[in-house]
């Protein structure tokens, strides 16, 4: 049994479509701690790191929208994760961008493998992204590029691309293309998926991780199926099924030392059914089996 430290980052800052800041509250509602404790676990939930509101800040730079307050807002994700007491940190967005201040909380602990669950591949800079929306973009920050706010965040101990792993890809930008295969970073498709089996394919992606001695597991809800859980900004079809979704967990089950949930966003949602559905996947993740 272990100690979870939950902490929430209300951020819409970094989306396109507003309302995922009251993510942390949705999960909350969803019963989250009540899930973990009933799995004999301790939860500590240590409130929410304080995030500028939109409507109170400049969206400054057009390649970044809202840039300088999500790096603040990062930085301080990044440093509420580091004083965090032992146990497994278990952050809840808010959108994806909320990621870079919490892996580089865990990094600070040690070298740390990264297991991206998402449709998206998150490797965007303001060079390349279309829309300029940051949530696009925590993957390529936490390898070392893009903006230098955003990068002063993680500092100088970036993530290695072989210590990457991403789940559940199905919608990704030509540049991010080129960069997975350039960099070589291991990634299961939604049609590998589809063509191995999710067994096989969870098998081998926390196989990749296991010489590492920390894993941070980040969850992105849009990986899911839209018709499971509609209340993401970003809806892909041809996602991840229910069952698909629960072994993936139950595979990374006591090998995660961090985790995030992102980018449910009541707003969009039909009541709360994407908060509820990504309790159910912390569950299985802290162990929660059938039998
Ligand atoms: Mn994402």
């Amino acid at each position: 049994m272990t100690d979870v430290h939950l902490l929430g980052v209300p951020m819409d800052l970094g989306a396109g479509r507003r309302g995922v800041d009251m993510g942390p509250s949705a999960l909350r509602l969803a019963r989250l701690a009540p899930a973990l404790e009933r799995l004999g676990h301790r939860v500590f939930d240590h409130g929410n790191v304080d995030v500028a509101v939109a409507e109170a800040t400049d969206a400054d730079e057009p390649g970044a929208r809202y840039l300088a307050s999500i790096a603040d807002a990062c930085r301080r994700t990044r440093d509420r994760v580091r004083a965090l007491p032992d146990g497994v940190p278990l952050i809840l967005g808010g959108d994806h961008s909320i990621s870079i201040g919490s892996v580089a909380g865990a990094l600070d602990r040690g070298r740390t493998g990264l297991l991206w669950i998402d449709a998206h591949a998150d490797l965007n800079t303001p060079a390349t992204s279309p829309s300029g929306n940051v949530h696009g973009m925590p993957v390529a920050t936490l390898l070392g590029h893009g903006p230098e706010a955003l990068r002063a965040v993680v500092g100088t101990t970036v993530i290695r691309p072989e210590d990457v792993v991403y789940v559940g890809l199905r919608d990704v930008d030509p540049e991010e293309r080129r960069w997975i295969r350039e960099a070589g970073i291991r990634a299961y498709t939604m049609s590998d998926v589809d063509r191995r089996g999710i067994a096989e394919v969870a098998d081998e992606a926390l196989a990749t991780l296991a010489h590492l001695p920390r894993l941070h597991l980040s969850f992105d809800a849009d990986v899911l199926d839209p018709d499971l859980a509609p209340g993401v900004g970003t809806p892909v079809p041809g996602g991840l099924r229910y069952r698909e979704a629960h072994l993936l967990m139950e595979t990374a089950a006591g090998s995660v030392t961090s985790v995030d949930l992102v980018e449910a966003n009541p707003i969009l949602d039909e009541r709360n059914r994407t908060a509820r559905i990504l309790v159910e996947m912390a569950a299985s993740l802290f162990g929660k089996s059938i039998l």
